[in-house]
């Protein structure tokens, strides 16, 4: 459908049907005035309150429970309330309309931001100071010129390729790793069967892979040891695209020599997990980059626009392939 043809169908505030809400992580007020803004007199309904199940035509869910989808006869669209839509795939009860993700560029700047904090970290000799420190001991350690630290991000979708320019901006040397061929400026991308290649020199490798079955556990003991020894790690995607036994390993022997991590096998990280003990692991509880509902509201409004006049949403994502 051309913008114009779409624009001439755009339907009436009242003829979207109505819009369901599911997250126990954001909040449903602060999407529901946000969506009202764009689109006034939605029909917006929170979870559990969902009246009707068949006025449901727009579901926005953030890790709903298994089942959930079973009861709406008439969704046209399903909206996952943030970037990772591991948790829309292999499901049995999704039904077969277009699904997508949310994509702002505060969410983005966010995630480029923990990269680039986690990265300069490592490449200023932060944690070599914070120890220092606790010991109240002047420890100098000349700093090294950041076009000789090669840092590499492993999946260049949207979030990681924008990490990866980031990364090139500031002046590092800075090489990618997907398994569809990519071209960014200032970085160099490897391909599929190039892997050993692109972590045979990094000094700092950053997890930017999609959570979907091909990927899970896919950073494990092979890949840590093609690594070169002390290389540092960050985790800012998914935690069970990591084997974390085989991580605790690499940090214990020193193959990793630190880990930055906001992602987990189980979140909350258990209190009694090794992480936590661990003098060369700083944890985050996954927040590297979180949805501003001000800001992805517009877009959301937007696919509820389009798929309302029979069009397709922004962020579209495919659930079997994962991404
Ligand atoms: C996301 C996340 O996928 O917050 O958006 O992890």
């Amino acid at each position: 459908m051309t913008q114009q043809s779409l624009a001439q169908s755009m339907p009436e505030a009242g003829d979207y049907g109505a819009v369901l809400f599911y997250s126990e992580f954001d909040d449903p007020k602060a999407w529901g005035d946000a969506l009202k803004s764009n689109l006034p007199g939605l029909d917006f309904r929170v979870y559990p309150d969902v009246g009707n199940p068949d006025d449901i035509r727009h579901v926005l869910a953030w890790k709903a429970f298994p089942g959930f989808f079973e009861p709406f006869r008439n969704i046209a669209q399903v909206v996952n309330l943030g970037a990772g839509i591991d948790a829309l795939v292999g499901r049995t009860d999704l039904p077969d309309v277009p699904i997508s993700r949310l994509s702002d560029p505060g969410m983005i700047a966010l995630m480029r931001s923990y990269v680039l904090f986690s990265v300069i970290r490592y490449a200023r000799d932060i944690p070599a100071f914070e120890q220092a420190q606790r010991r109240h001991e002047w420890h100098y350690i000349h700093p090294r010129p950041l076009d000789t630290i090669k840092v590499g991000i492993l999946g260049l979708g949207h979030l990681g390729s924008a990490v990866a320019s980031g990364l090139a901006d500031v002046g590092f040397d800075v090489s990618g790793w997907d398994v569809a061929p990519k071209s960014i400026t200032g970085v160099r991308c490897f391909g599929l069967d190039q892997k050993q290649d692109f972590l045979g020199e990094l000094e700092i490798l950053v997890n930017m892979m999609p959570l979907t079955p091909a990927t899970a556990g896919m950073i494990n003991a092979d890949l840590f040891s093609a690594l070169p020894q002390g290389a540092k790690f960050v985790n800012a995607s998914r935690g069970h695209v990591v084997d974390e036994p085989a991580l605790i390993e690499a940090l214990r022997s020193g193959q990793i020599g630190g880990a930055t991590l906001d992602v987990f096998h189980v979140e909350p990280l258990p209190e009694d997990h090794p992480f936590w003990s661990m003098e060369n692991v700083l944890i985050t509880p996954h927040l590297a980059s979180i949805t501003v509902p001000e800001a992805a509201a517009r877009d959301v409004a937007e696919s509820i626009r389009r798929v309302s006049a029979g069009g397709e949403p922004l962020h579209r994502v495919d659930p079997r392939r994962g991404y």
